[in-house]
């Protein structure tokens, strides 16, 4: 009979424990380019497996809606006041449990319900919350979009100063998933300005960028910024709003009681365990290096001759068109193609796509989880130059059998979690 208090999962559940053994090897063994991924610390992942899942704290440090919550208050006020340093922020809450609850919330605090809200494209780099039809944003609002620039494969401000004069905005909505170039929030700020709207600047990609000075901040010029915490910022799976002071009362009563109940304290904590790390100075080395990398990537696919999109990066994130107008593999088949030797990425459309999204001309790559195991400019070179090689040659099982080789080598040189890989029989890994 096993303790309730004491026994491991290992014990207790062999299915999930073997799954979650099994996850650290794959994560362990391959090379994760998903450009939304990243590898917390132990610290941060020890902080959320802690007894704070077990309360319940409704309501804000000081003003609670439970008994017990003192320690609940230190971890939250400890994220709350990271969170503003951070960023520079007036004002932050750090309960969203997602990048999309605190976009819902901000629509709640900021417009009302049929108002016109203006988002980038999602089959130009946008988000499903900023106004897909089958998202709360384009079931609940009227929706407008702007996108990229045909030629540059860039936003077009001027057009975007075009649409939202055209469709008058509430909400200006800028920040993307597949965009790889500096986002003008200066800019974005005087059309919404001038159109007397608002803007929200959803910076979940960038955040780690923005945090360490490495892209424009949008804080100045935007009445509400949001994040998840768990991409380029490094943090837990979650997310984090922040406003100018005088939206403060209405984005908290947005976020709880509008669209969540208890916040997750377990996972706020390990938010101010993460804000930490990224208020430290070795925290902007590491988003640097996730720029050299991205950029030595990019070059070395375009060497390859594979075709980025938008012809470089400014950030942490590549999108290669891989189809190349017929000539080579959909997004769908390098994806699948890539897997198979260990190299995860995600297919991707790319901006005026002939692809449905399912299958994608294109892939999206992104350096931040790799720069995290210590990889720097002439690994990501030899990354290049696997995956070129997948690419040009999907069916062929030589090439994916040395790159197969090529991968295990490469991560052998790259430790990380090794308190958390138990052995295998034979001491075999996934990729031999
Ligand atoms: N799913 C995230 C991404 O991969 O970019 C966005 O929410």
């Amino acid at each position: 009979m096993s303790d309730f208090f004491s026994s491991p999962v290992s014990e207790t559940d062999p299915l999930i424990s073997d799954a979650i053994d099994a996850e650290v090897r794959r994560q362990v063994d391959g090379l994760e380019l998903i450009a939304s991924e990243n590898f917390v610390s132990e610290a941060v992942l020890q902080t959320m497996g802690t007894v704070f899942t077990n309360k319940y704290a409704e309501g804000y440090p000081g003003k609670r809606y439970y008994g017990g919550c003192q320690f609940a208050d230190v971890a939250e006020q400890a994220a709350i006041d990271r969170a503003k340093e951070l960023f520079g922020a007036e004002h932050a809450n750090v309960q969203p449990h997602s990048g999309a609850q605190a976009n819902m919330a901000v629509f709640l605090a900021a417009i009302k319900h049929g108002d016109t809200i203006l988002g980038m494209n999602l089959s130009h780099g946008g988000h499903l919350t900023h106004g897909h039809p089958l998202n709360f944003s384009g079931i609940n609002f009227k929706v407008a979009d702007y996108g990229v620039n045909k030629e540059t494969e860039q936003i077009d401000y001027d057009e975007l100063q075009r649409k939202a004069e055209e469709s008058r905005p509430a909400l200006l909505i800028c920040g993307a998933s597949a965009y790889p170039r500096i986002i003008d929030f200066e800019r974005i700020g005087e059309i919404a300005r001038s159109v007397g709207a608002k803007v929200m600047a959803d910076i979940a990609h960038i955040a780690g960028l923005v945090a360490a000075g490495l892209h424009p901040s949008p804080v100045p010029h935007c009445e509400f910024v949001t994040t998840t915490t768990h991409k380029t910022l490094r943090g837990p799976r979650g997310g984090l709003a922040l406003c100018k002071e005088e939206f403060a009362k209405d984005l908290d009563r947005a976020v709880f009681p509008g669209v969540q109940g208890g916040p997750l304290v377990h996972i706020i904590a390990a938010k101010a365990v993460a804000f930490g790390e990224a208020l430290r100075p070795e925290f902007k080395d590491y988003q640097q290096q996730i720029l050299k990398n991205a950029k030595a990537l990019g070059e070395t696919l375009a060497a390859e001759g594979l075709r980025i999109v938008s012809g470089g990066t400014d950030n942490h994130l590549l999108l290669v068109d891989v189809y190349m107008d017929g000539k080579g593999i959909t997004g769908k088949e390098a994806e699948k193609a890539l897997d198979e030797v260990h190299i995860t990425v995600n297919k991707n459309t790319i901006p005026f796509d002939t692809q449905k999204p399912f299958i994608a001309s294109g892939i999206r790559l992104g350096t931040p989880a790799l720069t995290t195991r210590g990889m720097k400019e002439e690994d990501m070179r030899e990354i290049g130059r696997m995956i070129a090689s997948v690419v040009h040659e999907p069916e062929s099982e030589d090439v994916k059998a040395r790159v197969r080789r090529e991968v295990l080598e490469l991560t052998e040189r790259f430790p990380m979690y090794q308190g958390r890989l138990k052995p295998q029989a034979g001491g075999a890994n996934i990729a031999a």
